[in-house]
């Protein structure tokens, strides 16, 4: 059975007709004992009036604006029949001890037991809040807003004093502070990115359409690439390596081991050009640690090699390519692209990678700036190769050029290192003696 209960403003101190600033709650709302009612402001403090029983609100009798004094009614409430028949000693040593005096009932029936009412300058009874750092606590303080706001703002860590707003004289309520924090996270003023966002357009206004929905891959590449552009201070430098001889060399092995079925392309020279420069440039061979204080330095060498599938773009990772021939890199490679192709690889077989290549090449394209593939801290990319004339002991000398794109993460890789990787890289790859080496 429930009792239908009046709950009436409290002993409230020396004020009399004290503004109602906030309702805190409806009817239908559970209510547990020091749940805040209503939101009450004084000239000097504002106040909330925290419930004496629990149960659910039945109506609430008074308006925001009215102005209420000591045994005017502020709800009814359903309770419990069972809770309504609590004994009374149980209830005053649930009373917190600090509550004053004036505030614990003389009589259940006739006045609410109510905890004391917890003025917003002097938040008793409550551990410190945590205060993010960007609140001006000067500002906060004097922010006009009710405890309940107030409390709402804290656990956000929105800083009232930059809130304008839009209640009574000015108060700043709770949708007030609930669209501060959704500008500040969506204009970045706190650290965010600080984009607009991306306007929605019935693009069928200006003509035909058909909507596709993204593959299982795209989703999930797209979210690590965002991630990587919007985390990863990219750079990229460009160069170009002579791979006149490298593919004469290439045809002539190619040749050779046409009967086994191997087929060396230009990729397979590149993971041993990588290993060699990683070995010469250990820091392309790290990563940043969660703290991103620390390098962790990698003495293997895997590669990431970008495939290019129907459902989309895949990183498979060739493990310990310093320890493998090229013909050895060039099978992995046939393995892996074929494996990616027919969506059978495993998240095993894409982690772990130490660098990452994407190679355009078969494609074509003379330049492009790929994404770090983090926590790799550099990718290289790979356009198509193409005859140039180069001037070597004055004349023209048709040569094999292929584009080089190296993008890394600014915070490990200074632009003098980036360049000179591309230099050894190039160097390595123009003289398939040292690629050999
Ligand atoms: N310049 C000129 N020719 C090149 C070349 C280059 N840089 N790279 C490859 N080629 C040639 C190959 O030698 C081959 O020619 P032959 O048939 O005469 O031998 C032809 O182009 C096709 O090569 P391929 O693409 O089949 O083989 P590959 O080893 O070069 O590349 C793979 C394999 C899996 C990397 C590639 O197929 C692929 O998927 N590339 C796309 C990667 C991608 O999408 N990257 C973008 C990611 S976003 O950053």
């Amino acid at each position: 059975m429930a009792d239908v209960k009046d709950i009436l403003v409290p002993d409230i101190g020396d004020f009399e007709g004290v503004e109602v600033i906030e309702i805190i709650v409806s009817p239908g709302d559970s209510i547990n004992v020091e749940d805040p009612l209503v939101s009450l402001e004084s000239d000097k403090a504002a106040m909330e009036i925290p419930s004496p029983e629990a149960g659910t609100v039945k109506d609430v009798k008074v308006n925001i604006g009215d102005k209420v004094s000591q045994g005017d009614l502020l709800i009814t409430m359903e309770v419990s029949a069972s809770a309504a028949a609590a004994p009374e000693a149980e209830e005053t040593e649930a009373a917190p001890a600090s509550a004053p005096e004036a505030t614990k009932p003389a009589a259940a029936q006739e006045k609410p037991a109510a905890p004391a009412p917890a003025p917003a300058s002097t938040p008793a009874n409550r551990p410190p809040p945590v205060t993010p750092s960007p609140v001006d606590e000067a500002g906060f303080r004097k922010a006009h807003a009710s405890p309940s706001v107030r409390k709402f703002a804290r656990e956000l860590g929105a800083d009232l004093g930059q809130i304008t707003g839009s209640g009574n004289k000015g108060r700043i309520l709770k949708e007030d502070v609930k669209a501060f924090v959704k500008k500040v996270l969506t204009s970045g003023t706190s650290g965010g990115l600080g984009v607009a966002p991306m306007p929605e357009i019935d693009f069928s206004q200006f003509g035909d359409i058909e909507t596709q929905p993204l593959t299982k891959i795209n989703k999930l590449t797209g979210q690590f690439l965002h991630r990587n552009w919007v985390t990863v201070p990219h750079v990229t430098q460009f160069d170009e390596a002579d791979i006149t001889e490298l593919e004469a060399f290439r045809k002539k092995l190619n040749e050779e081991h046409k009967a086994e079925g191997v087929r060396v392309t230009v990729l397979a020279f590149l993971m041993k050009a990588l290993v060699s420069a990683l070995k010469e440039f250990p820091r392309f061979n790290s990563s940043l640690d969660a703290t991103g204080e620390n390098l962790v330095l990698k003495k293997y060498i895997h590669i990431g090699v970008a495939v290019d599938t129907p459902d989309g773009l895949v990183v498979p990772v060739i493990r310990d390519c310093d320890r493998k021939s090229l013909t050895d890199l060039a099978s992995e490679l046939i393995e892996v692209s074929g494996k990616a192709r027919d969506k059978k690889l495993s998240p095993a077989d894409m982690s772990g990678g130490c660098i990452s290549i994407s190679s355009l090449g078969g494609i074509g394209g003379t330049a492009f700036t790929p994404i770090v593939n983090a926590p790799e801290v550099a990718i290289l990319g790979v356009s198509r190769a193409q005859m140039k004339p180069v001037y070597k002991d004055g004349e023209f000398e048709p040569r094999l050029i292929l584009p080089l794109s190296l993008s890394y993460d600014h915070r490990v890789i200074d632009g003098a290192d980036g360049a000179r990787f591309t230099s050894f890289l190039s160097k390595v790859l123009s003289d398939t003696r040292r690629l050999l080496l």
